[in-house]
């Protein structure tokens, strides 16, 4: 158990973004890197009040990427080197991020609880040998660590001189559940290792959440049927379990339930575009458009899939695709039929973050719930969450949801893929209690949702892989052209009457998040956003946010990217994007 003092030096670059730290598997491999950062880790706790030697346990798992099992024995050695006494791995290393999040929050007795969790991920980054690695620390809520932790991380990362590791701490076999005490020489000193089952808690916790008899009655309903895609990410012995232990499904129903150390090639991201495999059995196009069924070939009822780390979710009905930031509107409008909620007095607060569509907005305003803006990334809930555990306002219990395919509550503290699936099929279930009557479809409960609330046409562009400086060049053009543009008409009469970039004031702890996207609100509502990605490994990833609201009933059907074509010409003139970047199309739509 004897620490060894290596010496090292600052590596550059090794920032948190949205979510952790994601690099290049190579850069991860080279001498000391991830070392460095998992010591900055474990400074930073120091300052922020988390004493690791006190006998809490320390979380680790992974989505199962390659280069996963080599990190899980580094930060093993280095915890033990930095005192922990208990360290909780996941079998084979699988553990999605939202189940680290209930790990952390409901696993063992108060006195070995675990104080956080390093997640080994780059979500849904591709992963492989020449594709990226991630990592990020989980705190005590089970919550992101929140952006002062991140940068007294990062700060400790720029001074580094040396960190502690225990080499000769035996490797843990972590095929094998169970728990192994290794005690020091002189017997003064021992270590707990266990070895767990990812899935334990996470099923359990969804179990006191939903009405499973009532999701399982659904799915027998012999008009109707689903498919679940897991990407050959971490979700496919998790949906394995929901779905076929638990709900009685056919495997059939399961697409890539294999988690492979590259994802199967693939890029495991649930959306238009790289839920290919989904998207063709679900009956719709990369641009969401129906597409008519084979002869004599069934489209199911109900499709989903998740990312590499499980905490997406894209929700499909049959030949239809169901935004995001509708698909969090619709949860929250539709919260009782959800026991967790119900049986909580009603839910009472939302959140979302600021490039999510003003869906929920109205729903908020409707049910007379608080509602809250925040910037992009699972860390900036985590306070608004937390604040009625700790004595103030009444915010709890809370959904929260991001356009980027994620949708989560306060039963953890991460977005979480298969509670949205599990929160739209009890939705499907209470609409669809009469047996004798023809099933009510998911494209018939969002075409009414409009119907009721009007529609936010929403799409995303993403550029990715630009150039960082040319990327930067033109968010620098737009911030110094904000008072030329304002007021100004622009193509289709859209007038700008705000642009600005978007701060965020911690509501909880008054803690301030500056240039977290250029924003322009129009007079008639409508918006464009430009963010810089902070979850991209290399490179920069621009991203181009539009949302139009239209009131008016006769005009629901439109296709998103006709509602918004010319808010798009808006959008690229007032960006410059072309010039700046070199680029005519985007390389995804959302
Ligand atoms: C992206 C999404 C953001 C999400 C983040 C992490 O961040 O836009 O909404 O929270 O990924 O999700 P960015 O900075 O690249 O826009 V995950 O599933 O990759 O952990
Ligand atoms: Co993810």
């Amino acid at each position: 158990l004897r620490p060894t003092i290596v010496a090292t030096a600052p590596i550059p670059g090794q920032k948190p973004g949205t979510s952790g730290l994601r690099k290049k598997v190579v850069e991860f491999q080279s001498p000391h890197y991830l070392n460095n950062f998992v010591q900055a880790v474990f400074n930073a706790l120091v300052d922020f009040g988390t004493d690791v030697t006190l006998g809490g346990s320390l979380v680790v798992g992974g989505d199962g990427r390659y280069f996963n099992p080599e990190a899980i024995q580094i930060i093993t050695k280095m915890a033990v080197a930095n005192g922990v006494k208990r360290i909780l791995i996941a079998k084979d290393g699988l553990l999605s991020t939202p189940a680290a999040s209930a790990v952390i929050r409901e696993r063992g007795p108060a006195w070995q609880k675990a104080f956080g969790a390093f997640i080994l991920s780059a979500s849904h980054n591709p992963g492989g040998p020449s594709e990226d690695f991630g990592i990020k620390y989980n705190i005590e809520n089970g919550g992101p660590a929140p952006e002062k932790v991140t940068n007294a991380m990062y700060s400790y990362t720029t001074t580094l001189t040396s960190y502690k590791i225990a080499p000769d701490f035996p490797d843990v076999d972590t095929s094998k559940l169970g728990s192994t005490r290794v005690v020091s020489a002189d017997g003064s000193r021992g270590v707990v290792v266990t070895v767990f089952d990812g899935l334990e808690e996470h099923v359990k916790l969804l179990k006191t959440i939903f009405d499973f008899e009532a999701i399982q009655t659904l799915m027998q309903r012999p008009d109707f049927s689903f498919v679940y895609d897991s990407m050959s990410g971490v979700q496919g012995p998790y949906a394995h379990k929901v779905f076929v232990e638990e709900l009685g499904a056919a495997t059939t129903c399961l697409l890539n339930a294999e988690p492979k150390d590259d994802f199967g090639g693939g890029h495991a991201d649930p959306n238009l575009t790289y839920a290919h495999d989904l998207i063709h059995v679900m009956g719709v196009d990369s641009k969401g458009n129906a597409v008519a069924a084979k002869e004599g070939v069934l489209i199911p009822s109900f499709g989903a899939a998740a990312d590499g780390d499980a905490d997406r979710n894209m929700i499909l009905g049959r030949q239809f695709f169901v935004t995001p930031s509708d698909s969090l509107a619709i949860i929250v409008a539709h919260a009782d039929v959800i026991p967790f909620f119900r049986d909580q007095g009603g839910l009472r607060g939302v959140a979302r973050s600021m490039p999510t569509s003003g869906a929920v907005d109205l729903v908020a305003k409707r049910m007379n719930m608080s509602l809250f803006e925040t910037p992009t990334g699972w860390k900036f809930f985590g306070n608004l969450m937390d604040s009625r555990e700790m004595g103030g306002a009444n915010y709890t219990p809370f959904i929260c949801g991001e356009e980027s395919f994620g949708t989560g509550s306060d039963h953890v503290r991460e977005k979480d893929g298969m509670w949205a699936v599990l929160a739209w099929l009890s939705i499907l279930a209470h609409y669809n209690q009469d047996p004798k009557k023809a099933l009510v479809s998911v494209e018939s409960i969002v075409r009414e949702h409009w119907r009721t609330y009007g529609r936010n046409y929403y799409v995303r562009y993403d550029y990715e892989g630009v150039d960082k400086s040319r990327a930067e060049a033109m968010v620098g053009h737009m911030t110094s052209s904000f008072a030329a543009v304002t007021g100004q008409c622009l193509a289709g009469g859209y007038t700008v009457a705000v642009a600005d970039e978007f701060q965020y004031v911690d509501p909880v702890d008054g803690s301030v998040s500056s240039h977290q996207g250029v924003r322009y609100l129009f007079t008639d509502g409508s918006r464009v956003i430009f963010r810089l990605s902070g979850t991209a490994g290399s490179g920069a990833t621009v991203r181009m946010y539009l949302e139009k609201y239209e009131a008016d009933r006769s005009k629901l059907g439109s296709h998103p990217l006709e509602a918004l074509g010319v808010l798009v010409q808006v959008a690229l003139e007032l960006s410059d994007l072309e010039k700046f970047t070199g680029r005519k199309e985007p390389t995804v739509i959302t």
